[in-house]
């Protein structure tokens, strides 16, 4: 052959391997199961002769007709419920995990077996990433034997959106949620209290949506500027997203990134900043004040609404980047308050204010969740006047300060949720010069590579990491103003952290992960989502 010939074939075929969607049936498996067992030889599953029969899980309809609907959209094919030769099964099993399933498929039987339904709903997933994967043998109807037993390494696996910074409307959200359960996400967070807005109703207190949910006078009411879940809303997502095995945590940001919850009720500040502006949005580093009496009624009123709201037990309080100096430390109440509990520092007044709010939590029989803060509000040992109390749950996110803070947990007895910025912060670009436009780090970059990189456990002794019960990716949204930029920065490397989330790290590697990304980023493609295509892990 001559070179040219050559160079014409080569192109002819890379270029079939672009436009293809890929052949074999693990190519689309992610997050990449535990045990895979391919048996090769066997004849595979025919769907398309068979009748076939879906044990029916009377109580779960849904399952049956996720089951019909992955089956007609990959193979074209309706299964039809009477009996026939070759049966499909669901069986739910004591013997397995909540959220563990296995799949085991020849050519007369599927069986798919789950420790509850929620690991039944895992074994779906895992399937249609089977038949996507594997194209030849599901364009002919039929499916290649396989036996894959899987379980999650973490059982919280989180995203975090932001519809605070730009509100995103109830069915931009439903959206969102079907796609993070494809990846066996099983928490979503809702930030819904920020500087820039206040986004949930509260009945007790309607200036708050009132006020706070509008930033922008000609802005409508429905994002990205203004806008709020009402409660009626927020019990349709909590629903939507329980259907798809996904529980919804709220949070409620303070005593900072509060200037929302001021521009309703400027009482809840410290006196001497009850004159100054509160423009939402504009304002930033305001605080609820330690010693304002009403800020605690008004969040104990806030907090059991929310409580009784949403079924999540627990309720994360925020707790982050809290301006003392330009707040507490200036407010007379705040520094007599200080003095009468014996304390030297305006930032142990955090044990005062947190003291009373995690209480509220608590008689509403919920659990607290907290950003972990090292500076503010945990000072070093020989200062060690604010310890967090045991059971709150904090989330490490500041970049550099996660190793410390997985040792500060363990020594003290905490559950501690992983989302190290370095890997897990999605607002960051995704490559040098790339969106968004600006955002409050100096840029640091967070590419697709670097968020798989992340080990949850960081390496350590399993004895070390028993309390990280799981992994939070955030899109925090100042520069993510719609749904569509929300899936830009979250796709692929939400596809990263999930895998980080559930697989084992004995079943990782990043050759594999972007070789299984192209069918899911196809996928993606055709069902319409945004996501930033990865041309760095394109060639060998
Ligand atoms: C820090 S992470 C924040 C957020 C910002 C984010 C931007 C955290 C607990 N606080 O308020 O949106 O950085 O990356």
């Amino acid at each position: 052959m001559t070179n040219f010939k050559r160079t014409i074939l080569a192109l002819i075929i890379a270029s079939a391997a672009i436009i293809s969607p890929a052949q074999e049936n693990l190519s689309a498996l992610l997050p990449i199961p535990e045990k895979i067992e391919c048996r090769t030889g066997e004849k595979a599953f025919d769907l398309k002769y068979a009748a076939i029969t879906i044990n029916d899980c009377e109580d779960s309809p849904y399952i049956k007709e996720e089951l019909e609907r992955i089956i007609e959209e990959r193979t074209g094919i309706k299964v039809c419920s009477s009996k026939g030769k070759k049966s499909i099964e669901i069986v739910l099993s004591e013997e397995k995990g909540k959220e563990e399933y296995s799949i085991e498929i020849d050519s007369r039987h599927i069986r798919f077996t789950g420790g509850s339904e929620a690991g039944i709903f895992y074994a779906l997933k895992t399937f249609d990433q089977l038949l996507l994967g594997d194209a030849i043998n599901s364009n002919e109807g039929k499916v290649a034997p396989i036996h894959i037993e899987d379980s999650p390494r973490y059982g919280y696996r989180a995203v975090m959106l932001d519809p605070a910074r730009h509100f995103l409307p109830v069915e931009d959200v439903k959206q969102f949620i079907d796609r993070m359960a494809c990846y066996k996400y099983n928490v979503l967070q809702l930030h819904l209290t920020d500087d820039q807005g206040w986004r949930i109703e509260i009945k007790s207190h309607p200036e708050l949506t009132e006020k706070g949910a509008f930033r922008n006078p000609k802005g409508g009411n429905n994002g990205p500027d203004n806008g709020y879940y009402t409660q009626e809303q927020i019990k349709e997502l909590i629903e939507y997203a329980a259907k798809r095995h996904i529980e919804i945590v709220p949070e409620l940001d303070i005593p900072g990134h509060s200037a929302a919850i001021l521009a309703a009720y400027p009482e809840l500040g410290c006196p001497f900043r009850h004159g100054d502006a509160k423009e939402i949005g504009k304002v930033t580093n305001m605080m609820l004040c330690a010693s304002s009496e009403k800020a605690y009624k008004v969040y104990e009123d806030i907090i059991r609404e929310v409580a009784q709201l949403f079924p999540s037990k627990r309720i994360h309080l925020g707790g982050d980047e809290a301006a003392v100096k330009d707040n507490w430390a200036q407010c007379e109440e705040c520094l007599a308050l200080m003095r009468s509990a014996g304390y030297k520092k305006p930032s142990q007044l955090m044990n005062i204010f947190f003291g009373r709010m995690l209480e509220y939590v608590r008689n509403n029989g919920k659990e607290a969740i907290l950003w972990c803060e090292l500076d503010n509000m945990w000072p070093p040992a020989n200062d060690y006047l604010f310890p967090y109390p045991k059971d709150v749950t904090l989330v490490t996110w500041r970049n550099g300060l996660t190793p410390k803070c997985i040792e500060l947990t363990r020594n003290n007895g905490h559950k501690l949720i992983m989302a190290p910025g370095e890997h897990t912060y999605l607002d960051y670009p995704q490559w040098q010069n790339d969106l968004p436009e600006f955002n409050n780090w100096g840029m640091p970059v967070t590419t697709l590579q670097k968020a798989y990189e992340l080990d949850p456990g960081y390496g350590l002794k399993d004895s070390e990491q028993e309390h990280i019960i799981g992994v939070m990716a955030t899109l925090w949204a100042e520069a993510i103003k719609d749904i569509n930029r929300v899936n830009y920065m979250f796709y692929p490397r939400g596809l990263a952290i999930a895998e980080a989330a559930w697989s084992g790290m004995e079943q990782r590697s990043w050759e594999s992960f972007k070789k299984r990304l192209y069918p899911n980023l196809y996928e993606l493609m055709k069902q319409g989502i945004n996501f930033r295509v990865p041309f760095e892990t394109g060639g060998k």
